[in-house]
């Protein structure tokens, strides 16, 4: 995409990727500018906090960031940014995610993440959250979240057994 990002999508490793692709495809059929990078809280901790740090001023006004086992990202993110930032909590082998989703969740007062659910369904929600979040302030995108549900809707009523 051309346009300036208005999206950054973060997350700690390409292992991550296979999850956070959703959130990717959703922000590319609502037609947001967005980005997707692997920054990671422990192995990159210099260079996410640069980039989050700069975020604002290129134009971005919501961040995704996904991580997986100690997932801090969100939390670093979130730290260094007034930007809403939004937690996915990656699945893990040994833990199934707990762990991802309660070190994003658990953050300390004072310094907000919106945490969703665990691996894909919480990719697609993140990236449907920061559409409604641009939404407030853009009519057309507003119309276009509402027909999505609007599909959901149809698709359930149709359902055959
Ligand atoms: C986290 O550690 C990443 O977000 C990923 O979910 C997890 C495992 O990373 P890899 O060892 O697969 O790179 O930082």
């Amino acid at each position: 995409m051309d346009a300036a990002p208005l999206v950054s999508v973060i997350m700690g490793s390409k292992s991550d990727w296979d999850a956070m692709r959703q959130a990717d495809e959703l922000l590319t059929r609502f037609e947001i500018p967005h980005e997707c990078r692997v920054l990671s809280a422990h192995r990159t901790p210099a260079e996410t906090a640069q980039y989050v740090g700069d975020a604002e001023a290129r134009g971005i006004e919501v961040i995704v960031a996904a991580a997986g086992g100690a997932a801090h990202l969100a939390g670093v993110c979130a730290a260094h940014t007034l930007l809403p930032v939004l937690g996915v909590p990656m699945e893990s082998a040994s833990l199934k995610g707990m762990d991802s989703l309660l070190s994003t969740v658990q953050m300390p007062a004072g310094i907000p993440v919106g945490t969703l659910g665990i691996g894909s369904p919480g990719a697609r929600n993140a990236a449907l959250l920061a559409i409604a979040i641009l939404a407030n302030s853009r009519p057309e995108l507003r119309r276009k979240l509402r027909s999505y549900r609007e599909e959901q809707r149809a698709k359930v009523l149709a359902e055959v057994l």
